[in-house]
């Protein structure tokens, strides 16, 4: 069609993103009139309403239990835990007056919300025997981000924060639950198709208060690296501030152990942008919310009230299947037009209906992601549906798990990585002693960010040296231009 601009998608990604959010409808951005605040229109919710059902499926289905936490913070709570609110101090958000009268206690609008919530644990929980305990919360917070703000993907209000909080007896439990979000994560993400490399971020990027950081990296079209999910080991940090203790089984009083894991707005974003194409978004058919559209063709010899009503019949056919069908009944649309206009909003499939499908009792399916179109009699129509959703869900996960694999370089010379990055963005990993200073000054030279080290920790020696100081490495160091 006449507005596609060749290799948009990868070459001119942040201008296609925005495009596609407009004119598919998705998100208002950029028009509201505070920084890093956008609005879901009806087309965008349902895609977060489908992906937000995903998550709470797989955390129900593992123990967790949803709660409700208030969105305001006392100063006082936020302030407990040092290390966490130095992380925090600079992004929060403070509520200081009701009406004209200035508040005794500040009130942070939650950045995040482990302090409310090991606060009302400290009250709740008294015994070993009640733990584990899982809790989560999909809810809006609230960060003063000074980097710059993008739609859906740095937010100074995000929307989607799912929030996990978890309570345990010991050290090693909280370990197991670190690796339990992952899995939980590493299945949602599947579902999605979206691909992930999972790092050990370095210690002066962990979770303001954790003992240490596991993160989820994926990769845009462009070639830059986000982060679409953390889970933090805890420790005891949290309840020592707030004289949370427990009773263990042999009778004594200790802290408990905590973990949180959050994902966000980020991997609506992920979906919509990691499958598009230079036309527009490709969505995952389990969360697209219209999995088919069908455009009746007017035709030259029969009335387009009939090639309708054989639609209609369609479109039941397939809804009575429980799939999300669509008619494009517009008169006022030529069928080109229609095709663009879901073409942008990524409707996977497209079943095109003229006079020629209606005398012969056939349908066109036509698939989003290849633009191949198939004929195909009404009496195999589900089952060819069906294929054909299984098909591009299989085509879009390979597709964007071999761009991810095919922009990652491991090389011992940081002038290599360098011209690596320059040239194609992707993550490199180089030899690193694990000092922090040679880390910074590789980050330097290559003008790109640590990510961390591979996770799980590969057991094989590096057998390299740091390319900075000349010690042995320990470990992979990945690098890459990140959101
Ligand atoms: C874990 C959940 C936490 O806040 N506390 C509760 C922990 N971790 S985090 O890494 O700081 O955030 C979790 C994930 O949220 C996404 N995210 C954002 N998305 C959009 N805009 C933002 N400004 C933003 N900040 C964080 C990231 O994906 C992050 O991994
Ligand atoms: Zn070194």
């Amino acid at each position: 069609m006449s507005n596609v601009v060749r290799n948009k998608w990868r070459e001119e990604f942040s201008k296609w993103f925005d495009d596609v959010l407009e004119n598919g409808e998705f998100y208002d951005y950029g028009r509201y009139p505070i920084k890093g605040m956008g609005i879901w229109m009806p087309y965008g919710f349902q895609l977060r309403r489908r992906i937000i059902e995903l998550v709470r499926k797989e955390l129900d289905g593992t123990g967790h239990e949803e709660v409700l936490f208030p969105l305001l913070i006392p100063e006082t709570l936020l302030r407990r835990e040092k290390e966490h609110i130095r992380g925090f101090e600079d992004e929060v958000y403070w509520v200081t007056h009701g009406g004209l009268d200035p508040l005794d206690v500040k009130l942070a609008l939650r950045p995040t919300s482990e302090t409310s919530i090991t606060y009302m644990e400290s009250l709740w929980i008294k015994s070993y025997k009640q733990l584990p305990k899982k809790y989560y919360q999909i809810v809006s917070i609230f960060r003063y981000e000074t980097k710059s703000t993008r739609p859906m993907i740095r937010l100074r209000e995000v929307t989607t924060f799912k929030e996990a909080h978890t309570v345990h007896v010991s050290k090693e439990d909280a370990d197991r639950q670190v690796q339990e979000a992952i899995s939980i994560y590493k299945k949602i993400f599947d579902e999605l198709g979206i691909p992930y490399i999972i790092s050990k971020r370095p210690e002066w990027d962990k979770f303001a208060g954790a003992l240490y950081t596991i993160a989820f990296d994926t990769i845009f079209p462009d070639g830059r690296i986000l982060q679409i999910a953390t889970a933090h080991n805890l420790g005891q940090n949290f309840p020592k501030t707030f004289d949370f203790k427990i009773q263990l089984e042999d009778e004594s009083l200790d802290y408990p152990w905590q973990t949180s894991y959050g994902l966000s707005d980020r991997v609506v974003a992920s979906a919509i942008a990691i499958h598009g194409d230079d036309i527009g978004a490709v969505l995952p058919v389990n969360v697209a919310p219209i999995q088919v559209v069908i455009v009746p063709i007017p035709g030259k010899s029969v009335e387009f009230k009939t090639i309708l009503e054989y639609s209609r019949k369609i479109e039941s056919i397939l809804s009575n299947e429980g799939l999300r069908v669509r008619i494009d009944d517009r008169g006022e649309l030529r069928p080109g037009a229609k095709f663009y206009y879901w073409e942008t909003k990524g409707v996977p499939i497209r079943l095109e209906i003229g006079e020629k499908e209606l005398s012969n009792n056939t349908i066109i399916v036509s698939r989003r992601d290849t633009g191949t179109k198939t004929t195909v009699s009404l009496h195999k129509l589900s089952e060819k549906v069906r294929e054909t959703m299984d098909s591009i869900m299989e085509n879009l996960s390979n597709r964007a798990w071999r761009f991810l694999r095919e922009n990652i370089k491991r090389t011992s010379s940081l002038r290599e990585a360098k011209e690596y990055i320059e040239s194609k963005r992707g993550i490199v990993e180089v030899p690193w002693c694990g000092d922090e200073k040679c880390a910074y000054e590789m980050m330097e030279y290559i003008d790109a960010k640590a990510l961390g080290t591979p996770y799980p920790e590969d057991d094989r020696p590096v057998n390299e040296k740091c390319p900075i100081c000349g010690k042995e490495a320990k470990h992979w160091l990945r690098i890459a231009k990140t959101y």
